[in-house]
């Protein structure tokens, strides 16, 4: 009996730790897009789960995108504590990208996620572009003072206006393992 207990206890536990280590619930694409919206910027973009190139587990986000497209899939929103630190990680990998213009975005809420409740501030992680292998993009960010939530947009082909974002024809972009931590 007491063997039981303390091996529901250490479950608990290890429950409660993973937990602890990632805010963004499905960061990994594992339940597909449940809880990701998508978004076409410029169109065509396809968003596919896929299953035949991951980083980790058995799936991740493909962005199929047509000559000079552009989208978006933003992640589930979650709790942030304001003026606290975040450390932002995702995995990209891509062919023909837009230089500069794979990366994931902090946007803060000031309220649940909505349009109007948003921060000005915004926090970028690195960025990659061209055609590269897995590569992990990272970035520490400060939650701002009146922040309560905060979701990641994970980003393709840029933000600086249609005319900004031609690319030489079609391209692919993939993401996985979306995690934030808070920084120590
Ligand atoms: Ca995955």
């Amino acid at each position: 009996m007491r063997l039981i207990i303390v091996t529901v206890l250490v479950a608990m536990l290890a429950a409660a730790g993973f937990a602890q280590d990632n805010l963004v619930t499905n960061g990994g694409f594992e339940n597909g897009f449940e809880g990701w919206i998508t978004d076409v910027i410029v169109g065509p973009v396809e968003f596919i789960e896929c299953k035949e190139v991951v980083h980790s587990g058995t799936t991740s986000l493909l962005m199929n995108i047509g000559k000079d497209g552009r989208g978006i899939a933003r992640s589930p929103a979650f709790a942030v504590e304001a003026g606290k630190q975040y450390n932002v990680s995702v995995w990209a990998t891509a062919e023909g990208a837009p230089e500069n213009m794979v990366y994931a975005r902090v946007h803060w809420w000031k309220t649940e996620p909505g349009v109007a409740s948003e921060v000005e501030i915004k926090a970028d992680t690195e960025r990659a572009g061209g055609t590269f292998e897995w590569t992990e993009l990272t970035a520490t960010v400060t939650a701002p003072a009146d922040a309560c939530m905060a979701t990641i947009r994970l980003e393709s082909g840029g933000d600086t206006g249609v005319l900004n974002t031609e690319t030489e024809g079609a391209y692919w972009v993939r993401f996985d393992d979306l995690v934030v931590t808070p920084a120590q």
